[in-house]
């Protein structure tokens, strides 16, 4: 039975690391709109394969995934035959993998979030911004930006010269700063910038 894929009609969060997966270790799926207007992520049966009553989630052959990173990791290792080595097997590249992709959803992903409330979704929906609430958001984030500086100095991407799935994570809502006007990812640094061209423009890039 082919793969189910559950996310709302607009794929954001960790959705969007989600389906980044699926298209980069080409597994076929198929794609489940779960109506969030409709709160159908809060009924019954929605609860009953993600007990938090989010999404995204996925549902390979009645084995149920949810959390989006965890459902990346699971796909990654079982289709490793027919994808980039996103979670290399080496126990020292596994572990940079690692550190990096825990500094994303730990340190990154927390430093985003307010800003993207403030100064994205906000706006989005019409509501006025609290300027001074979108400027300290802005600091946090720019503070840990400045260690991405470094780090991108250092190597290509994040753990090392090859995309992996730490840089993949930090797909799941860094270009929505973008889409709502705010350019802190390109802004910072040269290295950050670069990286930003880099994951944007990846495919293209490593075309032969
Ligand atoms: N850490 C979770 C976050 C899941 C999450 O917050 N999903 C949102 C949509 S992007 C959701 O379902 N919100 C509805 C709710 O929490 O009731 C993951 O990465 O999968």
């Amino acid at each position: 039975m082919v793969l189910k894929f559950y996310s709302g009609s607009l794929v954001v969060g960790g959705g969007v690391i989600v389906a980044l997966t699926l298209a980069e270790m080409k597994i076929p799926f198929e794609h489940v709109v779960v109506d969030m207007d409709a709160k159908e992520h809060k009924t019954p049966e929605h609860m009953a394969k993600h007990p938090f009553g989010q999404i995204p989630l996925i549902d390979d052959d009645g084995f149920i995934v949810y959390e989006s990173r965890a459902i990346c990791r699971y796909l990654i290792e079982k289709y490793s035959n027919q994808g980039p080595d996103l979670l290399p097997k080496g126990l020292k590249e596994r572990a940079l993998v690692e550190q990096a992709a825990a500094v994303e959803y730990a340190t990154f992903h927390p430093a985003l979030l307010p800003v993207l409330r403030e100064g994205v979704i906000k706006p989005y929906h019409g509501q006025p911004v609290d300027q001074a609430v979108l400027d300290e958001a802005l600091k946090e984030l720019s503070a840990k930006l400045d260690v991405y500086e470094v780090i991108l100095g250092e190597h290509k991407f994040l753990a090392g010269d090859e995309f992996t799935f730490a840089d993949l994570c930090h797909y799941a809502s860094a270009p929505m700063l973008t889409r709502g006007g705010i350019e802190i990812m390109t802004s910072k640094g040269p290295n950050v910038t670069r990286y930003v061209f880099r994951l944007h423009w990846r495919s293209f890039l490593d075309a032969p």
